[in-house]
């Protein structure tokens, strides 16, 4: 019999995380890497993966192939639709946020019982799992944590708050009331991601995107309108940490993880603030305020900060690029090069 060398499956392996992830990946010694994407990847990362599926996470078949092809056993299911595209398109977005996170969760499952060992599933929570009332209240919460303010006003924050519960209910109580159970083969990990900023792919359909759109905006010198107010504030995070963070997390002993949902955090600076480095960077850049309330309304019920003690604690979580370095060291000069 041959035996399979493991590999590492990720969805949505196109978008801004998928990026990222995958270039650290490949630098490590591990699994060979398949991706799962709607779109294919971008040329650049496919001679570092071994297969590249074009394939919607929805497509049950395409599932079902990779289960009789690798021996998977660790996911990192990236693939989703972000919170201002899932307003327009709610149904579409409960199908392939939930329902396509269901047929990973079952996939997984499989996996495990066929070659009889756990997987452990990654998966990119957000800060839009949170939900307050209003902007004093927000202001009042300050750094909040994982077990407050469970009440998302976005369709994407309902899916992500919800897939959280499915994976914990994967990972400890599957079929329970089975002859034999097996729960437990799923070990789901989730971090609650803040806003990711990159500079290597354009934001796609987010309303924390008001950030990158800015940088990425004046390093073409491009004139942009902050959809936000300027006193607007959320946690935010440099990609390379949100990757780090999702691969940490990954790594850690199971025994030491006591939830299976972690807030991380970085950095938490207002739309100003965001706009007076962007200025100083780029002098010609123009940036303005044509704030739109609906897009203003969802960020304002997303809070200023988090409390990451949890995951500081559990499993090492230690940012590297606080606000000054992310701009300085990571954002700034990579996408003036990248628009050079
Ligand atoms: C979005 O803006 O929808 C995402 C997120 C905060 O999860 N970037």
């Amino acid at each position: 019999m041959t035996v399979r060398k493991p590999v590492v499956l990720i969805t949505g392996a196109g978008g801004e995380i998928g990026h990222g992830l995958i270039s650290r990946l490949a630098q490590g010694t591990s699994r060979p890497i398949v991706t799962l994407d709607v779109n294919p990847l971008d040329p650049a990362l496919t001679p570092l993966v071994q297969r590249e599926v074009t394939a919607s996470i929805l497509d049950t078949s395409a599932l079902d192939r990779l289960l009789s092809e690798f021996e998977v056993d660790l996911i990192f299911h990236l693939a989703a639709l972000l919170s201002t595209r899932s307003e327009f398109t709610p149904v579409m977005a409960h199908r392939v946020n939930v329902e396509g996170t269901l047929n990973l969760l079952e996939f997984a499952q499989k996996q495990a019982e066929s070659h009889d060992r756990p997987v452990v599933f990654m998966y990119p929570s957000s800060i839009a799992a949170y939900g307050l009332p209003d902007v004093e209240t927000k202001r009042r919460a300050g750094r909040v944590r994982e077990d407050e303010w469970a009440t998302p006003t976005t369709m994407y924050g309902c899916n992500k708050l919800y897939c959280e519960q499915l994976g914990r209910y994967y990972s400890r109580h599957y079929k329970q009331l089975a002859a034999k159970t097996k729960s437990g083969l799923v070990d789901f990990r989730a971090v609650r991601s803040p806003g990711l900023i990159s500079a290597m792919t354009v934001p796609s359909g987010g309303t924390s995107d008001y950030a990158p759109e800015m940088i990425h905006a004046a390093a073409r010198g491009e004139a942009y309108a902050c959809f936000v107010r300027p006193d607007t504030q959320i946690p935010f995070m440099a990609m390379p940490d949100g990757v780090d963070a999702l691969l940490r997390l990954a790594d850690a002993p199971r025994e030491r993880l006591t939830r299976t949902a972690y807030n991380v955090g970085a950095f938490n600076p207002t739309a100003a603030e965001i706009q007076q480095v962007v200025a100083r960077a780029f002098p010609a850049a123009t940036i303005t305020y044509q704030v739109d309330a609906k897009r203003q309304g969802i960020v304002d019920s997303w809070p200023a900060d988090v409390d990451d003690r949890a995951a500081r604690a559990d499993w090492g979580y230690c940012p590297s690029h606080d606000f000054t370095c992310a701009f300085s060291e990571y954002l700034i000069p990579t996408i003036r090069q990248r628009y050079a």
